[in-house]
């Protein structure tokens, strides 16, 4: 396979102003008829041949202008079609057939339980019909879609409904018009037995809009969460982005079988039934956040993305950058801020940072690819949203939403670029973006290495930053980035934030500051007490910043930092400093000895009365081994779970009638509410849980089983059967997991959650399980989500089991891939992943990981995989 350059972008030479399609269904046998009307660009010469994407489609009939073409004046091959001559404007009509069943990529038109549903982006369009499938080509869809009236009594596509009616042989057919001139990627069929949930909304200019939530029958219960989601996204868009819904209809699906999250087509939204429903007995707090994020995700694409959309897919994270960073604010609005930017920004320093220190790092915008379909990762997503986030930093709430509007109204209908609206945002604000675009593209995580010094008799304080970003892939020098720092000086004196001056200019108590050179030095005067900087609050850049705190900074940080996000980071750092001296006491045979600072700072969060029990649950929670992992040069990955365990241990020990205490304040008996209040009582009740399971006293025991059988919510219950199954305590844990499994036996999203807390088990017998759920009659590979549960979850979320010494986790993890590689590469290629990582790891497993990788290269492979696999070994 060969790479595609951005470099080689060329417009379309022809158009397609006017889609028509019908589809005549069947499980084997599907017809697609195509009717196309295109022109040619006027830049465009005549004589220019037509060239069409498609892969597994037999041609059937093929016409221009109603006259059926020789087969001399046209070619098919792997990858499309050509028509040597067509005119300046036609009519090409094609008739296709495609096997839905025998699709298990899940890419173009699939069954799914039963049910037909499509999946375009990126190019599953191409396997539908033969069509220009490019984000650039724009049309208005016109969509028959004719089934059996009994096993597809529901008939969607995107739009509106204009037509319906009976044909022979019990079909039925359903027309659908959608106005909205738009890319193949955003087109979407759906057929089957099909129930729907109904809702209404009135939009701000007071046009109504029918809401539908299309689910099998046995999950209409499961619905409520995701539809009051949908309501408030639709309001939050109107309030925040000034954008209103443009259709009469807006609907939802659910689908078992789904590669991603949801996907934003145009009025009808498909989603994998786990990022849809919910229901208190099934779904996790975490879940519910969840549905509610992807949700307002994918309604925010009908402008971030469909009215507006991207030239070509280089131009991804126009989209889903500006997306992201929508929902973000969407959910920190309704639930607490901070602890959304907490959990986010522990998300991404973990999973982006490891990406962009691999094989597979790549910029924001990257500059080629050969599969577009592995460029769904975080960088594109979490790292484009922290740049947009950035830029709204930069700017300011008043000129973002000036240049957001801008953007919207420029370019509404047209297929844009990532300058286009950076452009906005320089226009609204009158700011300079040049270097700021380097973010776009250059690859890697900036370090940001900082020190001060205060002087007494000056009063001033000097602060030093030197910032540089190390070689990536394809990318040995880097260049100076311009970086938003914003921070405020603690004084150690008074605990408060000291007025800030710069340069002779007053800047309050919390300022940005721009780090544009490779070094620059910031002096501030009229300091009256020695400060602890608190740097980069909130986040505000994506970048490693690293800053000399002694351990009793950090503890004063923790509990003065005005700025909740660096209380927080404080307490991690805290941590990992004695995590550090853990790991190396382990790796050293040396007897390890915890840092009473660390006990004390715990001790000083349980015995406050918490402002907010959320953000007190994330303080009392370690930072993960992956973290931990990303944090270490070389990682071992078994001093790393030692070291751990050790500190919980320590903590609980050192403070079990505090963790008691808050368990028993916590405990709720009110029905399930998937509420900011609640849900933050709960998590602390269950961090608490987990440190008193640490040492695993009768006591504790006793509470987690309690919980379970208490049964309830899933939270509750999914935490205490974790807690029980990862313990030592087989004679509990072992009935426990089979009345849960038999109880949800039914249920394929319960399920899933089964065999993910069974593959986290730290016991080194896991592996045998994995083997042993594997053969289980709720697993399948065909199906994605069971995928992730089980092989995924091992493999990146079990890291002592994964990396056994003697290669077995790598073994099983490969041999999964091998078998993914021809049924489904899109998944295949995300599951090979922790293999890519190789080199963070010792040698002996660094030859294991690669023979893996090597043998996964001898087999013949997708373009997915081989990408990955390419990159992972060169
Ligand atoms: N459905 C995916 C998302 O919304 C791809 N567009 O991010
Ligand atoms: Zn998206």
């Amino acid at each position: 396979p060969q790479p595609i350059f951005l470099s080689d972008y060329r417009p379309p030479a022809y158009r397609v102003t006017r889609t028509e399609l019908t589809f005549d269904l069947d499980p084997h046998a599907t017809r697609v008829k195509a009717r196309l009307h295109i022109e040619r660009h006027p830049e465009h010469e005549a004589g220019t041949p037509l060239e069409l994407d498609g892969e597994r489609l037999v041609l059937k009939r093929i016409a221009i202008d109603g006259q059926p073409l020789e087969p001399d004046e046209y070619q098919v091959g792997e990858a499309g079609l050509v028509v040597h001559r067509v005119p300046k404007a036609f009519l090409l009509d094609t008739e296709v057939e495609i096997a839905p069943d025998g699709n298990t990529a899940l890419s173009g038109l699939y069954r799914s339980s039963g049910m037909f549903c499509t999946q375009c982006e990126a190019e599953g369009f191409r396997r539908i019909t033969f069509y220009p499938d490019r984000p650039d080509v724009m049309a208005s869809f016109s969509t028959t879609v004719i089934g059996d009236a009994e096993r597809e009594p529901v008939l969607l596509s995107n739009g509106n409904p204009v037509e319906r009616g009976e044909l022979p042989g019990e079909r039925h057919f359903v027309t659908w018009e959608d106005p909205h001139p738009k890319p193949s990627y955003l087109f979407a069929l759906v057929a089957g037995d099909l129930r729907k949930v109904e809702d209404a909304f009135t939009t701000m200019s007071g046009r109504d809009v029918t809401l539908q939530i299309w689910v099998e029958e046995e999950n209409l219960d499961k619905t409520e969460h995701a539809m009051a989601s949908l309501k408030r996204a639709m309001r939050w868009d109107e309030q925040t982005y000034g954008r209103e819904y443009d259709l009469d209809l807006f609907m939802i699906v659910a689908v078992n079988d789904f590669n991603m999250g949801a996907m934003e087509n145009k009025g009808l939204n498909i989603f994998n039934s786990a990022a849809v429903l919910t229901h208190p007995r099934t779904a996790t707090d975490a879940a519910f956040q969840r549905v509610e994020g992807i949700v307002a995700h994918e309604y925010f694409h009908n402008w971030s993305g469909n009215r507006v959309t991207c030239r070509d897919w280089f131009q991804l994270s126009l989209k889903e950058g500006f997306t992201v960073f929508r929902d973000q604010c969407f959910s920190a609005d309704i639930n607490s801020a901070p602890v959304k930017r907490i959990e986010d920004v522990a998300f991404f320093r973990t999973a982006q940072f490891a990406e962009d220190a691999g094989p597979t790092a790549h910029p924001v915008r990257p500059d080629h690819y050969i599969e577009i379909g592995n460029f769904y990762t975080l960088t594109i997503y979490e790292k484009g949203a922290e740049i947009v986030r950035m830029l709204s930093n930069l700017v300011g709430k008043e000129a973002f939403r000036r240049g957001s509007d801008l953007y919207f109204e420029r370019f509404d209908g047209q297929a844009v670029t990532i300058e286009d609206f950076v452009g906005c945002m320089a226009e609204a604000s009158g700011q300079d973006f040049e270097q700021f675009m380097r973010w776009y593209s250059q690859a890697g995580t900036p370090q940001i290495d900082a020190h001060g010094e205060y002087d007494y008799a000056n009063a001033e304080y000097r602060l030093i930053l030197r910032q540089r970003t190390p070689a990536t892939p394809g990318q040995p020098e880097k260049q100076a980035l311009h970086i938003p720092v914003r921070l405020g000086l603690v004084g150690t004196k008074s605990g408060r934030d000291l007025p800030l001056t710069l340069e002779g200019e007053t800047l309050g108590t919390d300022t940005v500051i721009h780090l544009r050179e490779e070094e620059q030095e910031f002096l501030f005067t009229e300091v009256s007490e020695a400060p602890v900087p608190s740097l980069l609050r909130g986040f505000s850049a994506p970048v490693k910043l690293h800053f000399p705190y002694s351990r009793e900074d950090l503890a004063f940080l923790q509990a003065h930092d005005t700025d909740g996000f660096n209380r927080w980071d404080a307490g991690q750092r805290l941590s990992l400093l004695a995590l550090d001296d853990l790991i190396a006491a382990h790796r050293n045979g040396v007897e390890k000895v915890m840092d009473p600072r660390v006990v004390e700072a715990f001790r000083v969060l349980l015995e406050a009365q918490p402002d907010d029990k959320a953000i007190l649950a994330q303080m009392l929670t370690l930072p993960s081994e992956a973290y931990i992992a990303e944090q270490q040069p070389l990682v071992d990955v078994d001093a790393i779970h030692a070291a751990r365990t050790f500190v919980r241990q320590g903590l609980a020990l050192a403070l079990r009638d505090d963790f008691l205490r808050i368990y028993r304040e916590n405990q709720d008996d009110a029905p399930y509410a998937p509420e900011p209040e609640q849900i933050a009582r709960r998590s602390l009740k269950n961090v608490a849980l987990a440190y008193l399971m640490a040492i695993e006293d009768e006591d504790a025991v006793q509470l987690a089983r309690e919980q379970f059988e208490a049964d309830h919510n899933m939270t509750d219950v999914r935490h205490a059967l974790t807690l029980l199954v990862h313990s030592s305590r087989s004679d509990i844990a072992d009935p426990a997991l089979k009345t849960f499994g038999e109880t949800w036996a039914h249920d394929p999203l319960v399920m899933d959650q089964w065999f993910a807390i069974q593959v986290t088990r730290p016991q080194p017998d896991v592996l045998d399980r994995v083997r042993f759920l594997m053969a289980h009659p709720a697993f399948s590979l065909k199906n994605p989500n069971k995928v992730r549960a089980l092989i995924g979850t091992f493999a990146n979320q079990n890291p002592v089991n994964f990396h056994r010494a003697d290669g077995a986790g790598y073994r099983l993890l490969a041999d999964t891939v091998i078998e993914l590689n021809r049924l489904n590469p899109e998944i295949a290629a995300r599951l090979v992943t922790p293999l890519t990582h190789w080199a963070r790891f010792d040698e002996d497993r660094q030859a294991l990981m690669k023979g893996e990788l090597e043998r996964i290269r001898a087999e013949k492979l997708s373009p997915n995989v081989y990408e990955l696999v390419e990159k992972a070994l060169a």
